[in-house]
């Protein structure tokens, strides 16, 4: 009952969201652009002229983008000055995207792995024949065994539309989005069950009093209009919490740093819910008009001592105190943060509930400076694909022993079912923009379930390491080279919200080699499966236009906007549609704790130090290994080590180790040491996406070490499925 509650209702909130829906445009010869008049002066870009309409991916925030064009080529990037969201300023992923653009190791053509998987020799084939064994291998599997023995995993824009085909019209359950289940599923069904909607990143820390960070490090995380408003309410004097294991680059701008043992952040949450609620420090009279369950919850953590939290979360009493009385002091405009990248140790779906309990605690809700459901535009036509009837004995159902998965299926149960040949076989897959050699944890279960299957297919634009797993690789069309999914918003600042936003990506440049469309893509194989008569568009243009038509927008309209359309938008504040379930009884109905709980882990062994890993300011996962202007930049990751353990262990700065994991898996590459304060003692910190294997990369292969190689011990979050991957833990070895 929770269940299908929580997921109808995640639905019918995604949707609002699949405004977004990526469309890729069909044919190489895209239309080129816009090119207009200079919109900003070319500087000391001479003969160069202007396209519009361009929308960043070399991460999912989506900055609005022109092109500085000379010659047909693209020379240079730089954020749309018509914006409302990141305005002319970009961050150095997305000024590297020419490099990713003109990349000589980029695929270029359909290829057929006449080698092995993993170890593959790439013969170039044509469209055809490619396009004929995808459809051949896919449709014999599941006309044999049914849909469930495909499987898909998608991500990114280009990769909305073939998942919409295989999930909804040939209808496989099986499809595992990374951002779902690696990334931030937990954060959207822990809130959902404690508010009733998703959180975004909206939280208007631009305009609030303090600015409450729980393992965010924005400086490193970057989304550009993110930390814009995270940088103006700096400067409007907020207050900055920042609970980090690690001198994180928020930390370093923190007016409190809360050092905490990892994994324990769900106690020290309860801990200043208990304290605010015992001295009667908290929003009585919001608690009292939106809340339900408070009662229960208060008297459920009241064990929550400060002492008792100081213990477990190794961080001073007077410290949580201290945390505790700011936000009392402000509150209600004060911004906690829901974060992003919340897949952590397999105890997460409760400290994201935690966090949502305290923002309700502190009545921090649809008032300036607290979290805010800002309006953006609606009424985009929706494009999808004809949906079939659900397998009844299928993952999903599964899945719903997680009964607050997010949408798809948690990626491992799509592995072991694999594996097993349990309760189905899985023998087709589909890979279509993600990574999972480099992003799900346990590489060496991933590389079983891919060979055992029959037939892999990958669509990308990079040689990348799960490229090296496919028998047919196809090139997509980059993002500057394609039509696609609309980006919509408000003003980045929420000060002057009478604006809203509409801005589909548009073509900076024609595709090059043979590269093509996932729209194209996806219909040519939809046809040659049998599913002609189903195809909702036939082009990424169309798709567009037909989106915006229920607008009463059109791309031609849009282009003579310069690539963005404003319009009148709506306060972003007043009172919200809102309960807050402190307790909630449907969970406790499915099995778990009806208020938020705090879980604890296994800490690291002797002689172990915890592995840690976050983002890299100059790169984007693993997507961004082979630039090279990102890798000139940072073309490896240093492990942080604390320098009394450095001390210990006889390291120096500088020094290169390899590092060992809990099981014996010892990284393939090695790193140097960086020595610092800055880390705790029971733990060492990489940045994620370094240590490419596949030997096509000329520019990244080998370059740092891997985190997901050394994460094999995987905690599956009971409420969601999702992975926890900070319960590894590593020793460090010396290399001469
Ligand atoms: N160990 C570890 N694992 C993690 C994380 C971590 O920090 N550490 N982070 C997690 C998080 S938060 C996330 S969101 C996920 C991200 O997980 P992924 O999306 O798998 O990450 P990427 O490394 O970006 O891999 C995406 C793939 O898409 C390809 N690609 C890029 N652009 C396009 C395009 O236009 N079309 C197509 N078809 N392909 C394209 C890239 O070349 C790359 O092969 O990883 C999660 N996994
Ligand atoms: N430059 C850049 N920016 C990005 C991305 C990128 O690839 N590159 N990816 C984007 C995406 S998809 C996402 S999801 C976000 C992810 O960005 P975040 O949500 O900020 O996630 P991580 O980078 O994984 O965060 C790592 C931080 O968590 C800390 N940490 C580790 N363990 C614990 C713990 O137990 N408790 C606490 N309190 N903290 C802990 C680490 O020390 C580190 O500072 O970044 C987005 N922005
Ligand atoms: S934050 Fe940077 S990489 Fe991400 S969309 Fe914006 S400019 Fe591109
Ligand atoms: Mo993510």
């Amino acid at each position: 009952m929770a269940m299908n509650l929580t997921r109808r209702h995640f639905l019918k909130t995604a949707s609002i969201a699949a405004a977004s829906i990526p469309l890729s445009q069909v044919v190489a010869k895209a239309e080129s652009g816009v090119v207009k008049a200079p919109l900003v002066s070319p500087g000391t870009f001479k003969n160069t002229q202007t396209a519009v309409g361009g929308v960043c991916e070399m991460c999912f925030w989506r900055c609005q983008l022109v092109g500085k064009i000379r010659d047909g080529r693209l020379i240079k990037l730089e954020g749309n000055p018509k914006s409302i969201d990141n305005g002319v300023s970009i961050c150095a992923r997305g000024n590297a995207g020419v490099k990713m653009l003109y990349d000589p190791d980029r695929l270029k053509y359909p290829m057929k792995n006449v080698g092995k998987r993993g170890a593959p020799k790439w013969q170039r084939i044509t469209w055809d024949e490619a396009l004929d064994t995808c459809a051949t291998k896919l449709k014999a599997i599941a006309d044999r065994d049914g849909a469930k023995s495909l499987a898909i995993f998608p991500h990114g824009s280009s990769a909305t539309y073939p998942m919409h085909f295989f999930e909804h019209t040939v209808g496989t359950p099986n499809v595992s989005e990374a951002s779902f289940f690696q990334c931030r599923g937990i954060r959207d069904t822990a809130y959902m069950a404690t508010i009733d909607t998703p959180p975004n990143e909206d939280v208007d820390m631009a305009n609030t009093k303090v600015i409450f960070l729980l393992g965010c490090h924005f400086g490193e995380n970057i989304h550009v209009s993110h930390v814009k408003r995270y940088l103006k309410g700096l400067e409007n004097g907020a207050k900055l919490v920042v609970v980090d294991p690690r001198y994180s680059a928020s930390a370093a701008k923190s007016d409190i740093w809360v050092q905490i043992r990892p994994g324990t952040d769900t106690a020290f949450l309860l801990a200043i819910m208990n304290y605010l609620i015992q001295n009667k420090k908290y929003n009585i009279d919001f608690v009292e008009e939106y809340g339900e369950g408070f009662e229960k919850m208060a008297a459920g953590i009241k064990g929550w001592t400060l002492e008792k939290a100081a213990q477990e979360c190794d961080v001073p009493a007077a410290q949580i105190k201290e945390v505790a009385e700011l936000l009392a002091a402000n509150m209600p405009n004060v911004a906690i943060h829901p974060g992003r990248h919340v897949s952590w140790y397999g105890n997460d779906f409760q400290r994201q509930r935690a966090l949502a309990c305290l923002t309700g605690v502190l009545g921090a809700f649809g008032v300036p400076g607290s979290f805010v459901l800002p309006k953006g535009p609606k009424g985009l036509t929706k494009i999808t694909w004809p949906k079939k009837e659900a397998h009844e004995e299928s993952l999903q159902a599964m899945a719903d022993v997680h009964h607050y998965s997010p949408p798809g299926t948690p990626t491992d149960l799509i592995r072991n079912t694999a594996i097993t040949g349990k309760p189905y076989p899985i023998k087709g897959c589909v890979i279509w923009g993600q990574n999972p050699i480099q992003t799900i944890p346990n590489q060496e279960k991933t590389i079983k379930m891919l060979e055992q299957m029959e037939f892999v297919m990958c669509v990308d634009v990079m040689p990348t390491d799960i490229t090296m797993f496919a028998d047919i690789l196809l090139p997509d069309c980059s993002y500057l080279e394609r039509y696609d999914m609309i980006k919509t918003g408000t003003q980045w600042d929420f000060a002057d919200t009478q604006q809203q936003y509409i801005a589909p990506r548009m073509p900076l440049v024609a595709p090059g080699f043979e590269r093509k469309e996932s729209i194209w893509i996806t219909n040519e194989i939809a046809k040659r499966m049998g599913y002609g008569d189903k195809i909702p568009v036939k082009s990424q243009e169309e798709g567009v236009d037909k989106m915006l038509a229920g607008v009463n927008l059109s791309i031609a309209q849009i282009k003579a906007e310069d690539g963005i359309h404003l319009q009148p938008g709506k306060d972003p504040y007043g009172e919200m549609d809102l309960t807050v379930l402190f307790y909630n009884e449907e969970l406790e109905d499915n099995g778990y704790p009806g208020i938020p709980t705090y879980i604890p882990v296994e800490r690291a062994p002797a002689g172990y130090a915890r592995l840690l890993y976050g983002r890299s300011p100059v790169h984007t996962f693993n997507r961004t290994q082979n630039n090279a202007w990102l890798m000139a930049e940072m073309d490896t990751t240093p492990v942080w080590v604390n320098d009394k353990l450095a001390a210990k262990l006889e390291l120096k700065e500088g020094d290169t180790v390899s590092l060992v994991n809990q099981d014996g898996v010892k990284s393939r590459t090695t790193a140097t040491v960086k020595v610092t304060p800055g880390i705790r003692e029971d733990s060492v910190y990489i940045y994620h996406g370094f240590g490419s294997m596949n030997p096509d990369m000329t520019v990244g292969c080998n370059k740092g070490i891997d985190d997901t190689s050394l994460i094999t011990k995987l905690a599956v979050d009971p409420e969601t499925g999702a992975h926890g991957m900070r319960n590894n833990f590593v020793k460090l070895v010396k290399v001469s």
